[in-house]
């Protein structure tokens, strides 16, 4: 069993090394915040976000695809929005030589451009619910320290949904429908995750309230994995989107919109990966078979051919399998296919062909098998699953050892400082109460838990009250 050692204990160091050992992003362009996909992380991107794309497909989401520039003139309608994004937007001023008369910002995210098409595209109420995602790139001038995957300045890959329904109650109904698409997708994934509503004074730009998805970092910080907002009618108000209802009167429409970025992808390698490095789940690993055959003097041509044979069977029942026939040492290509956190290699001597078998040995526990070459397809499937299920299982056991219950501040506090992860307090859910929470744990409030509430006879740690809620506090990325 490979540890989780450096994992825990220097996360920062780990997560770089994995991201340039296995092949998925060069850290080295020369623009802070801006990163490049190398081959295997481009492989793995696209895998993870075909999921989270099926997901939006099959609950009724048409893709679109938006410009990446919005006009001044219209980004700055809706005041709220403005003040959440301004500082963030990069400006694009001129074209050529010549000064613009207005100015192009680079999208912050979608919605000042997409709604006021919303308005040209909505007539009467046979004209909704509009449901649309696209997968995008968005520029924020982020002011925190950048990261690869987790804190960028270009997000490379933006998966935005935007919506609008005719009443508050559809609103209600699709916010719901999206924390639903988003558990499917982090359980699907194997990621650990808690969900909470964002308090009053963290709330998204120009929405009535947000909800947020958070996973644990290794080293005990709380990492925002995405978020789903209900926009009620405010964009709708002042980009004019109506509809005119059966009655013929016109109504303004209510207005959702969720997003996640390639932090699901950081979050897939934090939530598996070892001391060996990445550690991938079958379902989004680009190779999930490697094939290394171990030739021995003269017997070479049998192993090879043999190999070859394994690696067609495989591809045949629709697995990701690789030969690697490269004239290199076996153990260097162990190596090299550990990093990369295959979840399954399997070799082949001149023992194995001898005997009609394969030896199968598992990335995640280190685990060897000997497998009779008959049942082969059937049972690599099965330790491939086996192997899901395992990761998945730890992922949740390290999550849940960093989920905790306090029910004083000074233990919220200490139980922060000595192992971090997310603390739940009671809270009364005023929000000057829920300040002070915060502030006094030294923490911040990533929001009232949803799916889980205080115990019966819990006090509001700040004035005493019942506890309605649960505050989730954490130190955060
Ligand atoms: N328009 C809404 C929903 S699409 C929106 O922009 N929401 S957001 O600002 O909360 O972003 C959605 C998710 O994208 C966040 O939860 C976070 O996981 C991710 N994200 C936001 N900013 C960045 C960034 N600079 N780098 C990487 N991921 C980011
Ligand atoms: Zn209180």
């Amino acid at each position: 069993m490979v540890k989780r050692e450096r994992w825990r204990q220097d996360f920062s160091g780990w997560f770089n090394d994995v991201l340039q050992e296995a092949d998925i992003m060069d850290t080295r362009y020369p623009v802070k915040g801006l990163y490049v996909w190398r081959p295997y992380g481009m492989k793995l991107r696209n895998l993870v976000f075909s999921i989270l794309k099926q997901l939006h497909e099959s609950s009724g989401h048409q893709e679109v695809l938006f410009p990446l520039l919005i006009p001044e003139t219209l980004f700055q309608k809706e005041a709220e929005h403005i003040r959440g994004f301004g500082g963030q937007v990069y400006w694009v001023t001129h074209g050529g030589h010549q000064k613009l008369d207005v100015k192009l910002a680079l999208r912050p995210t979608s919605e000042t451009s997409m709604y006021p098409m919303f308005a040209l595209w909505i007539r009467t109420h046979a004209d909704l619910p509009i449901k649309v995602y696209q997968v995008v790139n968005v520029f924020r001038y982020e002011t925190k320290m950048t990261k690869p995957l987790i804190r960028l300045r270009e997000v490379t890959t933006f998966k935005e949904a935007h919506t609008a329904h005719a009443t508050a109650e559809e609103a209600e109904a699709q916010v719901r429908e999206a924390i639903k698409i988003y558990r499917k997708f982090y359980d699907e994934l194997g990621v650990p995750y808690i969900v909470s509503k964002r308090p009053p004074w963290d709330t998204f730009a120009g929405a009535v309230y947000s909800i947020a998805f958070d996973t644990v970092t290794p080293d005990g910080k709380a990492l925002q994995i995405g978020t789903i907002h209900n926009l009620g009618q405010n964009f709708a108000k002042v980009y004019g989107l109506k509809y005119e209802a059966v009655d013929g009167k016109h109504h303004h429409v209510y207005q959702t919109c969720y997003g996640i970025s390639e932090r699901a992808v950081a979050a897939t390698i934090m939530a598996h990966g070892d001391d060996a490095g990445l550690c991938l789940p079958p379902d989004v690993a680009p190779i999930q078979v490697v094939i290394v055959p171990i030739p021995f003097k003269e017997k070479e041509t049998p192993v090879e051919n043999v190999a070859a044979q394994v690696k067609e069977e495989l591809t045949s029942t629709g697995l990701r399998a690789h030969l690697d026939d490269r004239d290199l040492r076996p153990g260097n290509k162990f190596y090299h296919w550990e990093r990369r956190g295959v979840p399954l290699r399997i070799e082949i001597g001149p023992k194995d062909v001898e005997k009609d078998q394969v030896t199968a040995v598992r990335r995640d526990t280190g685990e060897r098998l000997t497998i009779a070459r008959k049942s082969m397809k059937k049972q690599v499937g099965e330790i491939l699953k086996q192997i899901t299920d395992h990761l998945r299982e730890r992922a949740k056991r390290s999550f849940e050892a960093l989920v905790n219950s306090a029910v004083d501040l000074k233990s919220a506090r200490e139980l922060l400082k000595k192992q971090g992860g997310i603390i739940r307090v009671p809270w009364c859910g005023r929000e000057s109460c829920g300040k002070l929470i915060a502030e006094k744990a030294e923490a911040e409030m990533l929001g009232e838990e949803i799916g889980a509430g205080p115990q019966p006879e819990a006090k509001c740690p700040i004035c005493s009250d019942p506890a309605t809620v649960n505050a989730l506090l954490a130190k955060t990325y």
